[in-house]
């Protein structure tokens, strides 16, 4: 199978996800990383489906939407529930959940006043992140092994929330507290756990 994985060159959860599953499961796959140049040539010419990245080829055929790429990405390296559909949507709801936060997120993005973005990020940083943040490390409390978010294995759900994760606290978001993981220990310490995994950590390397 001929893979090819377009994004931007930098490590955002929606690509992260599925260029980690993919290096960690030992596929391989062509890594293309259009700078904003390239990726206008490609929006322009009608070839990505929404008009975004990324996008996956799979021997030709693209896909799109950053879901369901790691969705497909984690079942050919085997970091997505087989055979098991409770797993497998609970997987699914974690990836949403990304997206929900990168929503979240994204509304003060658009805010062109610097002042009521900041006011827009100081309340996202004291009440919404926190909210949130408490919610996933309830759904990481629920399963039953709290090394992982579903079942006993890694899957995409923990890849995804790690790169959400190191996006909303990395201080890359003016405004954000970099701390706000220091309220939810288990998150953390799962946070911590998947950044330490040997091949997350070889992969990471590239952006150091
Ligand atoms: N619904 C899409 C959203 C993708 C998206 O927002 N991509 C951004 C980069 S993170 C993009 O291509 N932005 C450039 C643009 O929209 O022109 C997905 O899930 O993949």
């Amino acid at each position: 199978m001929q893979l090819k994985l377009m994004y931007f060159d930098f490590p955002f959860w929606r690509a992260e996800v599925s260029r980690l599953a993919l290096h960690l499961g030992g596929i391989p796959f062509e890594d293309v990383r259009p700078n904003r140049e390239a990726f206008m040539a490609m929006k322009r010419s009608g070839e990505l489906p929404y008009g975004q990245l990324p996008v996956l080829d799979v021997d030709g055929v693209r896909i799109a939407q950053s879901v369901s790429i790691a969705r497909f990405c984690g079942q050919v390296s085997g970091l997505y529930p087989k055979d098991h559909l409770v797993d497998q949507a609970r997987v699914d709801e974690l990836l949403d959940t990304c997206t929900q936060l990168t929503h979240i997120l994204g509304s003060s993005m658009s805010i062109k006043d610097a002042e009521e973005k900041m006011r827009a990020r100081q309340k996202l940083g004291a009440k919404v992140l926190p909210k949130w943040l408490g919610f996933l490390e309830s759904r990481l409390n629920q399963n039953h092994s709290s090394d992982y978010f579903v079942g006993d294995h890694l899957s995409v759900a923990d890849l995804a929330i790690w790169r959400i994760l190191g996006w909303l606290t990395g201080g890359i978001l003016d405004g954000i507290p970099t701390n706000l993981l220091e309220a939810h220990p288990h998150l953390k310490a799962h946070y911590d756990r998947i950044g330490d995994l040997e091949g997350v950590r070889s992969w990471m390397a590239r952006y150091a």
